[in-house]
């Protein structure tokens, strides 16, 4: 993994209807990133937050059922251009969330300095919806799908091009709530899923040894996109969208930890840190935990 990192925040919550996830990126911040990498000998520099307008600030031209789709969009170009430029100066983009939405940023800027990036998506959902499947018309549940160019325009052009990854380029772990149309989605294209069935089958090691194996002879890239509730509430109760039955806090340490060894990681963004739905910034402490194991941080 390289030795620079860039930290990117974007303090995005209009990708979903409870408030308080755009101060996600200051939390995990007050939680100490900046030094916790610096203690493991990472030259750390901070970019800053990502503009956001103000919803309903921008015309909306099209007709849709996506709520704050312009605004989503903008932020999106916006990110897409911001770590885009880290990696031409060969730095490593570390994104702050702000909700999932922003994924579909990151991947525009990410993706295109890649021939086959690989995704490996930790989360309780599958964030696959699309105007037509979605229950909600949140876009913080269309990230995955908008990346592989299914979806509204809006979202699936963003950086100018359209597909991402490719869905044999994406393992998620950690699935126990996925929408009837991502199913569908899930098998039509063949997307590798741990749901949290086979985690407690096969235990954790054995997903991460066997997602390694999956994307490390096919991929020249990975980009890791963790949602906080992909972890047990109990562990992460600071989300919007929690999900009983999650991954622990001990699961998600050990899969950072074989994600550093294996040297896999090139890009990395954590998500959906709600400071106002969480205990005493438990959920932010424990994404800055879980980005020390991710670099390489060790017991001993
Ligand atoms: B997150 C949901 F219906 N699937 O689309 C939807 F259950 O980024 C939830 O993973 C999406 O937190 C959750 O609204 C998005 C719902
Ligand atoms: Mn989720
Ligand atoms: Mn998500
Ligand atoms: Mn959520």
């Amino acid at each position: 993994m390289k030795k620079n990192i860039t930290l990117i925040g974007v303090p995005m919550d209009l990708g979903q209807t409870r408030r308080g996830v755009d101060m996600g990126p200051s939390a995990i911040r007050y939680a100490g990133i900046v030094e916790r990498l610096k203690d493991i000998e990472y030259n750390v520099l901070d970019f800053g937050d990502i503009e956001i307008a103000r919803p309903g600030t921008i015309e909306e031209t099209i007709e849709t059922n996506l709520k704050n789709l312009e605004e989503v969009a903008s932020a999106s170009e916006n990110l897409a251009q911001a770590v885009s430029d880290v990696i031409q100066e060969e730095r490593f983009p570390l994104v702050l969330g702000g909700d999932h939405s922003i994924a579909i940023g990151s991947l525009a800027g990410i993706s295109k300095h890649y021939e086959n990036l690989g995704v490996i998506w930790y989360d309780a959902h599958g964030d696959l919806n699309t105007a037509d499947t979605s229950p909600s018309g949140n876009i913080h549940g269309m990230p995955l799908a908008a990346s592989l160019g299914i979806g509204h325009e809006t979202l699936t052009r963003i950086g100018g091009y359209e597909q991402k990854v490719k869905p044999e380029n994406i393992v998620i772990i950690g699935a126990r709530s996925l929408d009837e149309g991502e199913k569908t989605l899930i098998k039509e294209r063949g997307i590798k899923v741990y749901t949290m069935h086979e985690i407690d089958r096969i235990g954790m090691t054995k997903v991460m040894e066997e997602t390694i194996e999956y994307l490390s002879g096919k991929t020249d890239g990975v980009h890791l996109s963790l949602d906080l509730d992909g972890l047990d509430p109990q562990d992460a109760p600071g989300v919007g969208t929690p999900v009983l039955g999650g991954i622990s806090y001990r699961e998600s340490h050990l899969a950072m930890e074989m994600l550093a060894e294996s040297q896999l990681i090139t890009s990395a963004e954590f998500v959906e840190v709600n400071p106002i739905l969480d205990e005493r910034n438990k959920t932010a402490t424990v994404a800055v935990a879980l980005m020390g194991s991710l670099f390489g941080e060790k017991l001993l």
